[in-house]
């Protein structure tokens, strides 16, 4: 059927059994892309029904879905004209993992990140209104995102809207890993209630009664919009959101379609904001998804008939994050964790396994994570935020106000700084070091491999302020950990690799302008030092005399050191896996600036644009971010 059919308008013409059977391929279209390209497996599998109900209840795009964070939106994509793409999923130049506008104008807004899509749909439905318009408006949310702050500012600002706006709570009880807090305990106890258990079985019934009528037929039947209407709202209880402006429908069974598209084409027609909540089962129709829906909702490519992964699992920094912490702790009975929803990303699950009273996982919450963080460690713990750089960007105001201005020893841990990879745009964390060295008390440091990661974690948990470490989405460098961790003195580089002939002549037909018998001064930060080493390497074959100093610190900055390596120096060349505008380069240009240092310098980092998906070495090789560009960029021969 995916095949025939012209999607999504002919949804609207298919009978139940024919819109269950298209639920059955997409599902199996899921998996296998999945299983190939790897991708949020679970989360999709999940919302296959509701994509369905939605697009054959819905006009897309005039109407407008909007789906939270977007990692659920295979079926919206396979519905609205991307089957055959779906094969480039997540690939360079391929189909994004997430809503992308320029994709599709079924597709809103690029998300990315949780919790926007209230706030995103209460906008666009205020515009539609006064423009005098009559679109609709839907928001998909997860239990999971609704419990962050954005979700709910703006619950609480949906009151003043008196029109149309549906919000669908995508409820299956999960995070990524299981879902935290009181907001999820007050749904699972709405979930719990016998009332919903008995009246799921009698609206199924009523479904099920309803013969083989096609789906237009079923939009006209008011009656039974009537019945399941009193069904539905018969036992929704004191439910918080009605207080807050919200009617409130459900709970109701999530995989049942022609449910689905009663529900919502009785909320469609509402006049004030509705939220319809959905129960639904993460990994839904593929038993190892499942069984175990965190193991598969970030998936790499697997085997479909075992479940098994194909790459090898590699040890990463997050992993030398989680271990280093955890002997650390062990140390030290002040040393507290705190992630936001990322816990096995983070690497801290053993470390939450092993101190779960010094262990907190906030939920989707950046924002708040930072503050409790800053209150943690005003009553004398040592707190350890663990956040993707891009996602603690939602933080940067409390890491300011509730850390910095207080100065306050709380130590931030970026993982997947830099470039990340499949993900793409959304997920690059590329913008840390720009915004947080200028931050007054901030020290920012980032390891040039595991070893330094390790002693980068003890001196943050020394430092008696602010101190933040951001490290990549990769495998770690395999090099050989010292016995103890030690902490760095606060602003020291090192120079970690010197040309051993001096005043280098030039020799002969030498291809580069400006490497001909100059000295290079390459400054690197974090994963940047090793390719830097490289390239100088490659450098000083073709008659360069070359230095590179492995910065460690973004801020303090080693002034001594760069200060007096560059005025030995012919031409100084920063490297960063970071934006260029306001990153570690432009530290490296005040400092000068400072000192009155006038060598010529070149910065080599991430151009002012927002970097696309594709593999993390392709990636940085194409921005000029590996050994062979960083010295081709040197010698004037890149193209
Ligand atoms: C601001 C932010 N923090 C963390 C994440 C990482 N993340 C992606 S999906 C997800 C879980 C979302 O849970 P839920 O909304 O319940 O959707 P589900 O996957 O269960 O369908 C998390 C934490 C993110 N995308 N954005």
């Amino acid at each position: 059927m995916l095949e025939k059919l012209d999607l999504p308008c002919s949804l609207k013409k298919l009978s139940c059994e024919e819109l269950e059977q298209l639920a059955g391929e997409i599902r199996d279209r899921i998996i296998k892309v999945v299983s190939e390209n790897g991708g949020h497996l679970s989360s999709n599998l999940g919302s296959v029904e509701l994509s369905l109900a939605l697009h054959t209840v819905y006009d897309s795009p005039s109407d407008k879905i909007i789906w939270d964070v977007g990692h659920q939106s295979y079926a919206h994509k396979i519905l609205t004209g991307r089957n055959r793409e779906l094969d480039s999923l997540r690939k360079y130049e391929g189909i994004s993992g997430y809503p992308n506008p320029e994709e599709s104008p079924h597709d809103i807004f690029m998300t990315g990140h949780a919790g926007t899509s209230i706030s995103s749909a209460l906008g666009l439905a205020k515009s539609r209104d006064i423009f005098g318009q009559d679109h609709k408006v839907v928001a998909v949310i997860g239990d999971g995102s609704l419990s962050g702050g954005v979700s709910l500012e703006a619950v609480n600002n949906a009151m003043h809207l008196n029109s149309n706006l549906v919000v669908v709570l995508n409820d299956n009880e999960m995070s990524i890993s299981k879902n935290v807090g009181g907001l999820s305990e007050y749904f699972t106890g709405v979930r719990m209630n016998p009332i919903y258990t008995g009246t799921k079985e009698r609206v199924e019934k009523m479904v099920k009664r309803i013969p083989k009528i096609g789906v237009p037929l079923f939009h006209l039947a008011e009656k039974i919009k009537n019945r399941f209407k009193n069904f539905i709202i018969d036992f929704q209880a004191e439910v918080i959101v009605e207080e807050l402006g919200f009617e409130y429908l459900g709970p109701i069974d999530g995989h049942n379609t022609m449910l689905l598209m009663s529900a919502l084409s009785f909320a469609k027609d509402a006049k004030k904001p509705i939220l319809l909540h959905v129960i639904t089962k993460k990994g839904k129709g593929y038993a190892p998804a499942e069984k175990d829906p965190t193991k598969y909702h970030g998936a790499t490519p697997f085997d479909i008939r075992t479940g098994e992964f194909l790459n090898p699992p590699a040890r990463t920094y997050s992993d030398v994050f989680g271990s280093s912490l955890v002997e650390l702790a062990e140390r030290d009975p002040a040393v507290v964790a705190v992630t936001a929803a990322m816990v096995d990303g983070t690497g801290l699950d053993e470390f939450a396994n092993k101190f779960p009273s010094r262990f907190f996982d906030v939920g989707i919450a950046e924002e708040h994570a930072v503050v409790f963080s800053g209150g943690l460690a005003k009553g004398g713990m040592k707190p350890v935020v663990a956040i993707y750089s891009t996602f603690l960007q939602r933080g940067y105001d409390e890491i300011f106000h509730d850390v910095c201005l207080q100065n306050l020893p709380v130590a931030f841990c970026l993982d997947r700084a830099g470039i990340v990879g499949d993900d793409g745009p959304t997920h690059n964390g590329v913008f840390d070091m720009a915004y947080l060295r200028h931050l007054p008390n901030m020290v920012l440091m980032a390891p040039k491999d595991e070893n330094e990661l390790r002693h980068m974690i003890f001196t943050a948990l020394t430092h008696k302020g602010p101190a933040a470490i951001r490290y990549p989405r990769s495998k770690v460098a395999g090099v050989r950990m010292d016995e103890k961790a030690k902490s760095l003195e606060i602003g020291r580089g090192e120079v970690v690799f010197k040309s051993q002939v001096q005043n280098p002549k030039s020799q002969g037909d030498h291809k580069s302008q400006i490497t001909n018998s100059k000295r290079i001064l390459l400054i690197a930060i974090g994963s940047m030092v090793h390719p830097s080493v490289e390239a100088a390497k490659q450098l000083e074959t073709q008659g360069s005399f070359t230095t590179v100093i492995n910065a460690r610190f973004v801020k303090p900055l080693d002034k001594g050191l760069i200060v007096s390596e560059a005025g030995k120096s012919d031409l100084v060349v920063t490297v960063e896996e970071g934006c260029l505008q306001g990153g570690f380069g432009s530290a490296v240009l005040e400092l000068f600036e400072e000192e009155g240092v006038s060598v010529p310098v070149k910065r080599i980092g991430l151009p002012d644009k927002f970097i696309e998906a594709g593999k993390r070495d392709f990636i940085l090789d194409k921005y000029g971010l590996s050994a062979k560009k960083i010295e081709a960029k040197i010698s004037g021969t890149a193209q």
